[in-house]
């Protein structure tokens, strides 16, 4: 089943669009973990068999990771996720994005070394280099279009031809690059304005939502400017708000409730 096909039918049998961020820090997480080979997995196996029933994707983080040399946790993780969990789709979100030749071998990384189902990617070098990962037509290609963080707005708001840039990116996503229709957009929670003028021109291609919880992004007003018509079309996404709340399932139960209520 192709990533998209997956996420549909968790959004549809599981009524969530709550995505797991598994973004674990060895300073934050609880010490009881550290003295492990493998503290990242350890933890994130817990929080997954906590928040699997509310889950519609689980989206790890690649610098969590690679940042502290523990790559082989993130392996772990996303068997474990695939072994025990085979409804639930795995995002690794890594944000890659270079010349063809080497958009093959980051291509490689995502889905034969991590088996991700899909990946985030970053349209700055242009199409080209978007196209070694669109071709892989059963996995999902996660583009950024207008991001969750301040700083968003120094380049992405940029008025080019009477448009800012990020809606030159979503134009482009839905008239050129998504002949295999396997194209996602990040658009921050933080920006409900933004949420709804992407939406306005994208159709129903599904956003990827970062921004909800640490961030202080608003659900309501999330939801109600991104969602498709048919009440889907979001993958929400909470990584700090959910992995270091005190009961990470009660607060992934919490999150796929309050998403529902506006829905
Ligand atoms: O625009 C984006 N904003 C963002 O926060 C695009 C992202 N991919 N992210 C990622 O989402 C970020 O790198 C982190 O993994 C997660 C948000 O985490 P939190 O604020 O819910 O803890």
């Amino acid at each position: 089943m192709s990533f998209m096909e997956m996420v549909k039918k968790r959004w549809n049998e599981n009524n969530t669009l709550v995505c797991v961020g598994l973004d674990p820090d060895l300073g934050k997480i609880p010490s009881k973990y550290r003295s492990s080979e493998t503290p990242l997995f350890d933890f994130n196996k817990d929080i997954i068999d906590q928040t699997a029933e509310y889950a519609c994707c689980y989206k790890p983080q690649i610098a969590y990771y690679n940042g502290v040399g523990l790559e082989k946790d993130l392996e772990l993780t996303i068997d474990y996720i695939h072994n025990n969990y085979p409804g639930i789709p795995v995002i690794l979100d890594a944000k890659r994005g270079d010349i063809g030749s080497t958009a093959e071998m980051y291509v490689k990384e995502a889905f034969t070394r991590y088996k991700a189902d899909s990946v985030t990617v970053n349209p700055y070098m242009g199409g080209d280099t978007l196209q070694p990962f669109l071709n892989e037509k059963d996995k999902g290609t996660i583009i950024l279009c207008r991001t969750s963080n301040p700083g968003a707005i120094d380049l992405q708001d940029l008025i080019i031809d009477g448009k800012p840039l990020y809606m030159h990116v979503a134009k482009k996503a839905t008239e050129e690059w998504n002949k295999n229709k396997n194209i996602l957009l990040v658009v921050g929670a933080t920006y409900p304005e933004e949420l709804a003028k992407i939406r306005s021109v994208i159709g129903d291609i599904p956003f990827l939502t970062p921004g909800i919880g640490a961030q202080g992004g608003d659900v309501e007003k999330a939801v109600t400017a991104g969602k498709t018509p048919d009440g889907t079309g979001m993958i929400i996404n909470s990584s700090r708000g959910i992995i270091y709340a005190e009961n990470p399932g009660k607060a992934a139960k919490e999150l796929r409730d309050e998403i529902n209520l506006y829905r």
